[in-house]
């Protein structure tokens, strides 16, 4: 006989699995406001996007049409992949007739994708990767999902989001989706770094972990030292320092979401370096580096181009491309220790 005055499922359970992405960024921002509500209704769209890509990435080995390359080149100069066009596809789709968000900026698309019919009211763009690691995609291995969110400033009038040419700092919200054994939303609207797993009995990402800290310092270094010998002297000597002390061990899945959670998590640091040929860099600032950074600021840890914040780099073109220095703050300023060191017998 089950006691009235006791619940028969624990308040708290029923409480977290109450506490889904929506709800939270509300929480989040202590208010019900018209801009809360307008965050909140953005998490949701993302979080349906997030699970439409997760449901066909679970099925893709089985769908025609759904693996391999479309043989068309992307702005990036890379291959595209049929998931890279379909999630692509999932965010333009989800925001439409949204009244939230006017622009979208994508990896996949040389110029802002603007949604007229909520222009007008919108005054969010969301920036966005839709599949980060796409080389994983056909051989099933974690991928990921990147999004920055931004306020519009000015009415754009000529169309070409020049608006978006800020720095870091100016994203209102950050986040990324891991599609691994579980699916996985990281997020943060500036008061700290929260996940949600997806469970698909459901079909709602529910609260996992709040405020997330990155530890102090961490084993892992994630980089792909096959780019050895076209990176800078200091870099090299980062790495020599590495390979000959005890407590490091290296781990790179080629997707950066996966590489970023894992450091988020567990601690370390990842680094894609400028090379001789590409000093810039490989990975882009709006929708890649900027929204990463933003998150492991906020959950204590750092983000470099080398010297220089992450967050304080202005981009002079909408896919513009940096170095990516991240992670625990100890790992973070000992690769700096590097770039001082050579910089100052130079
Ligand atoms: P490399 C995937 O193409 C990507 O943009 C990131 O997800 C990943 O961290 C990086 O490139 C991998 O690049 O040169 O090591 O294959």
């Amino acid at each position: 006989m089950t006691n009235p005055e006791q619940p028969v499922i624990p308040e708290y359970s029923l409480d977290r699995d109450c506490t889904t992405l929506s709800r939270h960024a509300l929480q989040q921002l202590h208010s019900f406001s018209a801009e809360a509500q307008d965050l909140s209704a953005i998490l949701n769209r993302i979080a349906l996007a997030a699970k439409l890509i997760a449901r066909r990435l679970s099925r893709a080995g089985l769908m025609a049409g759904t693996l391999g390359f479309t043989g068309e080149m992307n702005v990036q100069g890379e291959n595209v992949k049929k998931m890279d066009v379909y999630a692509n596809d999932v965010f333009i789709s989800v925001f439409k007739q949204s009244g939230l968000v006017c622009r979208l900026a994508s990896e996949e698309m040389e110029k802002p994708f603007y949604i007229p019919e909520n222009c007008p009211i919108g005054r969010y763009t969301l920036l966005y990767d839709p599949i980060d690691g796409s080389s994983n995609v056909d051989i099933n291995l974690n991928v990921g999902s990147i999004f920055s969110i931004r306020q519009q400033e000015g009415n754009d009038l000529d169309g070409e989001a020049k608006d978006l040419l800020q720095n870091g700092r100016k994203q209102i919200a950050a986040g990324y989706v891991l599609y691994g054994p579980s699916t996985e939303l990281v997020y943060s609207l500036g008061k700290g770094v929260h996940s949600f797993i997806l469970d698909p009995s459901l079909g709602e990402f529910i609260l996992s972990q709040e405020n997330i800290r990155i530890p102090e310092h961490g084993p892992i270094y994630s980089t792909n030292e096959g780019n050895f010998w076209q990176w800078d002297e200091a870099l090299r000597d980062f790495t020599r320092y590495v390979h000959r002390h005890e407590g490091y061990t290296s781990r790179y899945s080629g997707a950066l979401v996966g590489d970023i959670h894992r450091i988020l998590m567990q601690g370390g640091v990842f680094l894609y370096p400028g090379t001789m040929k590409k000093p810039e860099g490989k990975l882009r600032l709006l929708y890649e580096t900027a929204p990463l950074a933003f998150l492991m600021e906020q959950a204590g840890g750092c983000a470099t181009i080398g010297k220089k914040d992450l967050l304080d780099v202005v981009p002079d073109k909408l896919h513009a491309r940096t170095p990516l220095i991240i992670g625990s703050k100890e790992d973070v300023r000992l690769v700096q220790s590097f770039i001082e060191k050579r910089e100052s017998t130079n």
